[in-house]
């Protein structure tokens, strides 16, 4: 993780401080919204805590629904932050229970809005502590830098493991990506349950959403 002053998390935590709102969902690609606003997308396996993660850097727990049902979030939602940046829920992938055109609908849906985006700061793959890369994820990583956009990994559920765990998956994982063109050089360590890593997520998507 990065050093950001006091100053930046503050500015950060005050930013995401004003109320969140939904703004939409799209199941198809003409349905996006203009892309007039920065934005940042939060990508990765079905359960891994996109939605969660949301809710926590919002702090509104409701905002995006969450549950331990796989493929809860089905279409690609938009939440306005501080009213000038978009937060983008998008289809968890690998989800083994969905049938096949499911999937590619969803993939494709993903694939389409990653490519075209021109408002899109920077995604964040999200990873889960307990697990680092798996295969489903290699795809999505090759995806992204086919796309060229910018993306960051975060990993998520780090209260699941310990202090020692989460140092060793942070190395590997940083490593796994290392020599990917994409790939942004640090981590973010989370816990949407717990709440750490999480002020220091705020601050990574302010510093990405004012360049
Ligand atoms: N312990 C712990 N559990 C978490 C954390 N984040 C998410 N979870 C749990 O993981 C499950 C899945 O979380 P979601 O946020 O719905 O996952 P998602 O990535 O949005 O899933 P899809 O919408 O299906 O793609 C829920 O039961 C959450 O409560 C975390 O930081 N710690
Ligand atoms: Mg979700």
């Amino acid at each position: 993780m990065t050093d950001f002053t006091p100053e930046q998390i503050e500015a950060a935590r005050l930013a995401f401080a004003r109320p969140a709102v939904f703004l939409q969902g799209a199941a198809k690609i003409e349905q996006l919204p203009e892309p007039d606003l920065p934005e940042v997308a939060f990508a990765g396996r079905s359960n891994v805590g996109k939605s969660s993660l949301i809710n926590a850097l919002t702090g509104q727990k409701g905002l995006a629904r969450a549950s331990n049902e796989p493929g809860r979030t089905r279409e690609v939602n938009f939440f306005l932050v501080d009213e000038r940046i978009r937060l983008v829920d998008l289809p968890g992938y690998g989800w083994a229970k969905a049938s096949k055109v499911e999937t590619r609908k969803f993939q494709n849906l993903g694939r389409d809005y990653l490519r075209g985006r021109v408002n899109l700061k920077r995604v964040y793959l999200l990873i889960d502590a307990r697990h680092g890369v798996k295969a489903p994820d290699i795809e999505a990583l090759d995806a992204l830098d086919l796309a060229a956009v910018s993306y960051q990994i975060v990993l998520t559920k780090a209260d699941k493991i310990g202090p020692q765990e989460r140092q060793r998956v942070a190395e590997a994982t940083l490593k796994a990506v290392s020599k990917r063109p994409a790939a942004f050089p640090r981590l973010v360590l989370t816990s949407s349950e717990k709440g750490f890593g999480i002020p220091e997520l705020r601050a990574e998507v302010l510093l990405a959403c004012e360049t």
